[in-house]
């Protein structure tokens, strides 16, 4: 009898337990930060990496993930418009850096060498086009699951260099469909959310990075904070749930006691 109560007591736990910590997050400043090299897994492309990937988009191909390449990017730490010694990585054409898509690891914001000069937040990923003449305009931050389920994400692209110019441009692809796109103006900000996102292993979420609505690259350096969660986050126990917990217990605690304490009736 004893075992069989003892059974009930985990059963009746397991039942009204919290759900346990299933959610996976991705952050690609803290992960390119922490983890980014020239050999991945943050790299460039395929080849064995997981998640994190750039690429470049060519003209008229801004929202077609076929056409995207990573051939013509190279690792660098160093870039013509910031001072030397400033700890950068990431992913450019070079000569001339650009487009890029690169994170500043140091503890302090920067301030790039132009005039007049933009701010490179600590921590924080930036990346920037190229002119719409370019046979390569776009620069792309692809994520791709390693899980299935549901993907919830939140994309916020902001002009931080704004001097001048005519802003950016947008799109935002789950695989080949679009789920966005957009233009915002010099030294403007927008933020995309991404709901229930359907996704298996090698399901992809691309972010595309333009040149503004007249093709203008100048000014155009662009912080990208982007975070996704697959699948949704677990349901928290709350204390009414907890309170029914302890009350279950409570009860059958006290039928136990009372098995003990019961007198058996004299024949
Ligand atoms: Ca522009
Ligand atoms: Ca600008």
């Amino acid at each position: 009898m004893r075992a069989k109560f003892f059974f009930a007591v985990v059963l009746v736990l397991l039942l009204i337990a919290p759900t346990s910590a299933l959610a996976a997050s991705w952050n690609l400043a803290s992960d390119f930060a922490a983890n980014g090299d020239s050999s991945g897994p943050w790299a460039k492309d395929s080849g064995g990496n997981t998640v994190w990937y750039f690429k470049l988009a060519p003209t008229g191909g801004a929202a077609n993930p076929a056409a995207y390449s990573s051939s013509a990017l190279s690792w660098t730490t160093t870039y013509s418009w910031m001072p030397p010694g400033t700890p950068l990585k990431g992913w450019a054409r070079l000569p001339g850096d650009l487009p890029h898509v690169s994170v500043n690891t140091g503890a302090t914001d920067a301030n790039s060498n132009t005039n007049p000069p933009f701010p490179w937040r600590s921590g924080k990923v930036l990346s920037h086009p190229m002119p719409a003449a370019d046979a390569w305009p776009y620069s792309v931050i692809e994520w791709k699951s390693p899980v299935a389920g549901e993907a919830d994400g939140s994309i916020t692209l902001t002009d931080v260099d704004a001097g001048g110019g005519d802003g950016f441009q947008y799109w935002i692809l789950k695989n080949s469909t679009q789920l966005d796109t957009g233009t915002v103006p010099n030294g403007g900000t927008v933020t995309e959310t991404l709901t229930d996102e359907a996704v298996s292993p090698g399901s992809s979420i691309y972010v595309v990075l333009g040149p503004g609505i007249a093709g203008s690259h100048s000014w155009d350096s662009t912080q990208i904070d982007m975070s996704i969660t697959v699948p949704e986050p677990p349901v928290v126990s709350t204390p009414a749930s907890s309170g029914w917990a302890i009350a279950v217990l409570g009860i059958l605690g006290v039928a136990m006691a009372a098995r003990k304490t019961r007198v058996p009736a004299r024949s």
